[in-house]
């Protein structure tokens, strides 16, 4: 890295505009941002990095409420992979996403339910939730479920997702979603690993005006977890599903019989929360764990500060409760705080291409927050569809993959009509919220720059070759942390040392995200995507060796080689190289099989846009396969493809080439 790296930073940081909080959003606003200036963020961000004690117990016991305090704050460090938070404190989540909020007001809307057909949602109250969710808890217990148990949720965006996640944390188990576009396959792998006895689940899915079978998913899935003793099913379409009696259960049948207030169960401030599986560098996938006060306070700072959430606000966050932005933005942090959040069961194009900026309009949606994938395909579809009335709105998030600067001018300009603020918000299924990120109505943003560290972050750019941080500004390397804060993750699932190996080992001292980024001469931080052998396609992060894996699994699959390719669309898409076994001829019929067997065993989001059948792999002596090099050749950069003679055969790079160009 060093002196070479440093232009593309400079040249692109001092060209791009600085837009300050939107005038017009702070005139609208019901009251005022949480923080006055850029300044009082700098003054609290310092505080949080120089005296991370006095500041997170400070804002701990001010934002959750606890049944016993803590005392110690924080203990144990990045190096030794045994940090913890708050840890003689005792509180339960469910308690205070539910019950603080249902006692002070029974009435206010908890969750705005926008079903697939419009029109067909409806709302939920804090304490229509409260009920509910003891009724399910009692469930739960009867079928066996203890504390520090998992259970695995495998449900659509229905309310009952919402009630699954927090009947699980009331009686102290451990929930474990599973996203709902996960393939049989998938479930029972993640099933097997967390070691889940029981799987809440729906007859069907309703999506985009699509039937998901998705009980016969959960069936396929359990027919090799004989260690499941119970599946709660939650009857959303009234379809015929094949049934196991003594093992399946009806969610209606059985909340009936239980009475609608059951005690939250005490829990510590370190007792797990929930796993989240989520895909690195090897083919299985890692059992993300979090631990309950420290999630649960990252969840609600950020909501608070980040989101500028104020009381009344209604929040819309697009994502799916599959995967970690719904987890902590469409259930823990707006319930957290107490306001309404929007739980849609649909896609952004169904019926039309109106369909969030409809909802927004309608539930008068304060904060939205969705990935650019969306963003880019509602761009595309044209600016006649945000012809809806959204007075209210005032914060616009976007996640999950970098965001173009004409996708961000779009979003601003034509969504939020410059009303609004856009939060580029980074982060990750292990750092539980948002790391880096503007502040809405203090932080000035950069189009495509997720901006300033969140509190306790203290980013560090470190030169990945020389493995030393670089400090000062005009720098780019990969991004770590030199501080532990409050909801990092603190292991995966039964295998402590692969957490070691994957985040904290690998800069000693540092906790290790996987991107690459730039810090600018404001010190403003670019996050360049991941450095590791993981794909971001539509704001899904996918590994390429799983998708290998599964390719593998086909009969006439010798060997395969997966790459991400940028595309307009989905950010990045999945190409796959594949040799095949001697006697299988190479046809577009072979090249359908391998897609389907990518979308069975994994699902259909990961499915490979391209698939091209090729002699061999370009491969070192060793055998390790040179993905660089198909990299290359997918983008066109063939005479960029550097020193081939040390592959064990040179010759194959002008076969791929050719395969390349003809299917093209
Ligand atoms: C929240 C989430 C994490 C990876 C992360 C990075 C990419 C997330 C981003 C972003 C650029 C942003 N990423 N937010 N890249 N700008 N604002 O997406 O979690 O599914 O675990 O993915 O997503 O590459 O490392 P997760």
């Amino acid at each position: 890295m060093g002196e070479q790296s440093k232009s593309p930073v400079v040249a692109e940081a001092h060209l791009v505009d600085t837009y300050h909080p939107p005038a017009k959003m702070l005139e609208k606003h019901p009251s005022k941002p949480h923080l006055s200036s850029l300044e009082h963020y700098q003054q609290l961000y310092k505080e949080s990095i120089t005296e991370p004690e006095k500041f997170f117990s400070t804002k701990a016991r001010e934002l959750l409420t606890w049944q016993r305090d803590f005392q110690t704050v924080r203990t144990g460090s990045l190096a030794n992979g045994d940090v913890a938070w708050f840890v003689e404190g005792q509180l339960n989540a469910s308690y205070n996403l539910v019950d603080r909020h249902a006692f002070k007001d029974p009435n206010r809307v908890a969750l705005i339910y926008e079903a697939d057909e419009p029109n067909e949602g409806r709302n939920v109250t804090y304490g229509e939730l409260l009920r509910e969710v003891s009724r399910v808890a009692h469930v739960l217990r009867k079928m066996g479920v203890r504390k520090g148990d998992t259970v695995a949720i495998y449900l659509p965006m229905i309310p009952e997702a919402v009630i699954a996640f927090l009947a699980v944390t009331r009686i102290g188990a451990i929930h474990s979603v599973v996203f709902a576009g996960f393939s049989a396959d998938s479930l029972r792998d993640r099933v097997i690993d967390a070691q889940s006895k029981v799987v809440i689940t729906t007859d069907e899915g309703k999506r985009g005006g699509k039937l998901i079978g998705t009980k016969k998913i959960v069936d396929d899935a359990l027919k090799q977890c004989p260690d499941v003793t119970g599946v709660l099913v939650y009857k959303r379409t009234g379809a015929d599903i094949p049934w196991t009696p003594g093992r399946d259960l009806w969610w209606h049948e059985e909340v009936e019989k239980w009475p609608s207030y059951i005690a939250p169960e005490v829990m510590n401030s370190e007792d797990p929360l929930f796993l989240l599986y989520t895909s690195g560098s090897t083919g299985k996938p890692k059992g993300v764990m979090h631990t309950t006060a420290g999630y649960l306070l990252g969840a609600a700072l950020t909501g608070k500060y980040v989101f500028d959430i104020h009381d009344g606000d209604r929040y819309f966050c697009g994502g799916d409760v599959g995967w970690i932005t719904g987890h902590t933005y469409v259930v823990y942090a707006p319930l957290l705080l107490g306001v309404s959040t929007v739980v849609f069961e649909g896609t952004p194009a169904y019926p039309n291409f109106s369909r969030y900026w409809e909802i927004i309009e309608k539930h008068e949606v304060t904060q939205f927050y969705v990935a650019p994938t969306a963003l880019r395909l509602l761009k595309r579809a044209g600016d006649d569809y945000v012809k809806a009335h959204m007075p209210k709105l005032r914060v616009l998030g976007s996640v999950g993959e970098p965001i173009a600067a004409e996708v961000w001018k779009w979003y601003f300009e034509v969504v939020g009509k410059e009303e609004a603020q856009i939060v580029d918000t980074y982060w990750q299924t292990e750092t539980g919220s948002n790391v880096i990120t503007p502040l809405a109505g203090v932080t000035p943003t950069k189009p495509g720059s997720a901006s300033l560290p969140f509190f306790g972050i203290e980013p560090a750019i470190i030169d990945p070759i020389s493995g030393e941080e670089i400090h000062g500004n005009d720098v780019e390397g990969v991004l770590a942390f030199k501080q532990p804060w409050p909801s990092m993750a603190r292991t995966v699932w039964g295998a402590h040392k692969r957490y070691m190996d994957t985040y904290l080992n690998v800069y000693k001292g540092y906790y290790f995200t996987g991107d690459g980024a730039g810090r600018d001469h404001e010190g403003f931080y670019w996050i360049r995507g991941r450095v590791d052998d993981v794909v971001n396609v539509s704001g899904h992060r996918l590994s390429t060796a799983e998708i290998e894996a599964a390719l593998i699994e086909h009969h006439s699959v010798a060997e395969a080689a997966v790459v991400g390719v940028a595309d307009e669309l989905t950010g990045q898409a999945v190409n796959a190289f594949v040799a095949i076994k001697n006697g299988s001829e190479a046809s577009d019929a072979l090249r359908k099989e391998f897609i389907l067997q990518v979308r069975k065993s994994i699902g259909p989001f990961a499915a490979p846009k391209a698939v091209y059948i090729v002699p061999d792999l370009p491969k070192t002596r060793s055998g390790k396969i040179m993905r660089r090099i198909l990299r290359k050749i997918l983008a066109g950069e063939e005479d960029q493809l550097g020193d081939v003679t040390t592959l064990s055969d040179p010759s194959i790079v002008e076969k791929i080439i050719n395969v390349v160009h003809e299917a093209k």
